[in-house]
Formats: C-alpha cells, sequence, structure tokens
C-alpha cells in the first residue's frame, strides 16, 4: 500500500491535463484498478485482518480521490487563467465610426426652404396626393381643353380624381377653409406621366399663397428675391413675362447661373441664367372659384421645383440620384461621415 501510494503521487506530479488524471484515477480507484484489486484480496483475510486492512484501503482510496479533486481544481483554475489571458481584448482600441443616418437632400433642401418661408412670416400647408380633379384642375383655372388635362401627362385614378400634378390644390383647399388674409406655402410630392434623364414621375414641389387687401407684384418681387438670396447667396435675379392659367399677369424668374457665376456653361444653356421659379397675381377666377371677394382681395402665387433647387445647391447633376438610394451617394448627407466618434 506504501508503494501503491508512492506511485500515485510520483504519477500525479506528471499529469498535466484532465485527461491524463481521469486515466490516472481509473488506473488506481476505477473497477479495474489498483487500489479497487486489494479490496478483492480482503476475502483471503482473517476477520480481524479484514477490519485492519480495510480501513488502511480505504483511507488510501479517500486520500487517493481527495488528491485527484485537488488537482482537478488546480488544473481547472490553470486552464481558466490561460483561456482568459489569451482571449484578452484591448479595450482600449478605438471604435470604427458608425454611419449614423441623415436626412435625404431633398428633405433637406424642403426644410431650408421651409426656414427661409417661416422666416418672413409664412406658415406651411400640407394636403392629399391623391386629388380631385376640380381641385387640382377646375377651380385653377385650368380649361378642359388644357394639355395637362391630357390623360399623356396626368395619372389618372377615374374620371374625377388624380395624382396631384402640383400642389396648388393643396391652396385651393386652405382657401376653401380660411377667411383671407392667408400667407402660407405647401410643400410635397407631386406626379407627371414623364420619364427621362431630366424627369422623374414623382417629384417635389413647393408652392407659395399670399392673398390680402392690396397686394401689388412689387410685394411678390420683394418676397422672392428675399428667398433667392437666402438660398443661394448674393446672386442676381431678373423677371421675365410668361404665361400660366392660375395667374394674371404671370412670370418667370431667373438667377444668375450659380455653376458658372454668369459666364455661360452648359447647366445655364450658355446663357449665364437659370430659370428657377414661376409666378404671378392669382388670377381673379381662382379666388371667386374658392369664395374670396375680387374687390377686397387679390394676392400672388408661386412655385418651384425642389429636385432643381437641390441639385443647384449640391452640384447633383443626375436627378436619379436622389431616388436610386444608393448609400454611396446618401451616404455623403450622412451626420456621422467623417467625424470620428
Ligand atoms: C412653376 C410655376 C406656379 C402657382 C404656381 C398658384 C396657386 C394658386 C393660385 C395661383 Cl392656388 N397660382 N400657383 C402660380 C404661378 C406659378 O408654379 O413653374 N412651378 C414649378
Amino acid at each position: 500500500m506504501e508503494e501503491l501510494k508512492k506511485e500515485f503521487e510520483e504519477a500525479l506530479k506528471r499529469i498535466s491535463n484532465q485527461e491524463e488524471l481521469k486515466q490516472l484515477k481509473a488506473a488506481f480507484v476505477g473497477k479495474k484498478g489498483k487500489i479497487t484489486a486489494l479490496f478483492k484480496k480482503l476475502k483471503e483475510l482473517s476477520d480481524d485482518e479484514k477490519k485492519e486492512f480495510g480501513k488502511r484501503i480505504n483511507e488510501l482510496k479517500e486520500f487517493v480521490e481527495e488528491k485527484v479533486k485537488e488537482k482537478q481544481d488546480e488544473l481547472f483554475r490553470k486552464a481558466k487563467l490561460e483561456s482568459l489571458q489569451k482571449e484578452a481584448i484591448d479595450i482600449t482600441l478605438p471604435g470604427r465610426t458608425p454611419f449614423g443616418g441623415g436626412i435625404h437632400p431633398i428633405t433637406k433642401t424642403i426644410m431650408e426652404i421651409e426656414d427661409i418661408f417661416r422666416s418672413m412670416g409664412f406658415s406651411v400647408e400640407v394636403g392629399p396626393e391623391i386629388e380631385l380633379d376640380l381641385f387640382n384642375f377646375e377651380l385653377l383655372n385650368i380649361p378642359k381643353e388644357h394639355p395637362a388635362r391630357d390623360m399623356q401627362d396626368t395619372f389618372y385614378i377615374n374620371d374625377n380624381v388624380v395624382l396631384r400634378t402640383h400642389t396648388s390644390p393643396t391652396q385651393i383647399r386652405v382657401m376653401k377653409r380660411e377667411k383671407p388674409p392667408v400667407m402660407f406655402i405647401s410643400p410635397g410630392r407631386v406626379y407627371r406621366r414623364d420619364s427621362d434623364l431630366t424627369h422623374s414621375p414623382m417629384f417635389h414641389q413647393v408652392e407659395g399663397l399670399l392673398v390680402d387687401r392690396n397686394v401689388r407684384f412689387s410685394d411678390l418681387k420683394g418676397v422672392l428675391i428675399e428667398f433667392l438670396r437666402k438660398f443661394f447667396g448674393d446672386v442676381p435675379v431678373r423677371f421675365r413675362p410668361s404665361y400660366f392659367p392660375f395667374t394674371e399677369p404671370s412670370a418667370e424668374v431667373d438667377i444668375g447661373c450659380v455653376i458658372c457665376g454668369g459666364k455661360g456653361c452648359r447647366v445655364c444653356s450658355y446663357t449665364g441664367y437659370l430659370e428657377v421659379l414661376g409666378c404671378g397675381m392669382v388670377h381673379p377666377n381662382v379666388l371667386k372659384n374658392v369664395g374670396y371677394d375680387t374687390d377686397r382681395f387679390n394676392g400672388f402665387a408661386f412655385g418651384l421645383g425642389v429636385e432643381r433647387f437641390a441639385m443647384l445647391k449640391y452640384g447633383i447633376d443626375n436627378i436619379r440620384l436622389f431616388f436610386e438610394n444608393d448609400i454611396r451617394f446618401l451616404e455623403q448627407f450622412s451626420f456621422a461621415k467623417g467625424r470620428v466618434l
């Protein structure tokens, strides 16, 4: 037994992992173990000897089991420590900057236009994109034979319902709801059956309307020149006579080309000017159609295309970029772009 104990202690010193320990344990106290074998020899002894030897074998067995348990704990602690050291991560490394999302350039442009007009006292009104033909055309003094009403140009839901082709019907709704004076802009999506390099079937407009007593064309000029200078900076502005069914007189507004500075380039077709707005004094028929008294009230209105404003402001040369949602385009408007957190 003393030899067995020494043999066990020597073997235990050489154990370096759980597998070896398991084998060692089996070799001594397992079913076919050396100590287990001693128990089988007990029956060859007398009763007194049995008692004495039985006790000592049991003590040896308990000793071995105790040492195995200690070794097991030691091996476990060692393995745990090793894996902790091996899997350690350096938490002092700076993290990668996540993309923070951003505001779409069209939304950004609408927000900026809204801010400028709010600063001048205009409020903001929105309306439905699915509209009555009555509000989209009829009450705006657009006659039945007008080309804009053609199936070729307008998305018809049925004879009386269309996808709005401009945001003017929202202005009709507000005027029918509120007594004059009114002073607001209406931004939003509009739809036309047009799709090529420079046209998208869905695009965005901002229209403005002011109705009050004694409104003059010079009021319209003052508001639009102030707006354009706030949006584009210090640029030349010029008004040219034009025609719209819902305004009389009507004008189109040009600014000096923001791409070439007026020298002439492809964007301004070598004219030095860019057309950016349509406007005019609200046609008396439109005011009458919403129940306004044209002896006491008149007004001005204007409309602009948001995509065009955004393209000129951010130097974008293709309208499709706004609608393709290519991440490489959009991330240039992301909050976190180029910023280290
Ligand atoms: C353009 C031209 C314009 C209006 C829109 C308007 C609205 C009402 C009454 C009268 Cl309710 N006029 N809107 C007036 C003149 C021009 O837009 O070139 N838009 C992109």
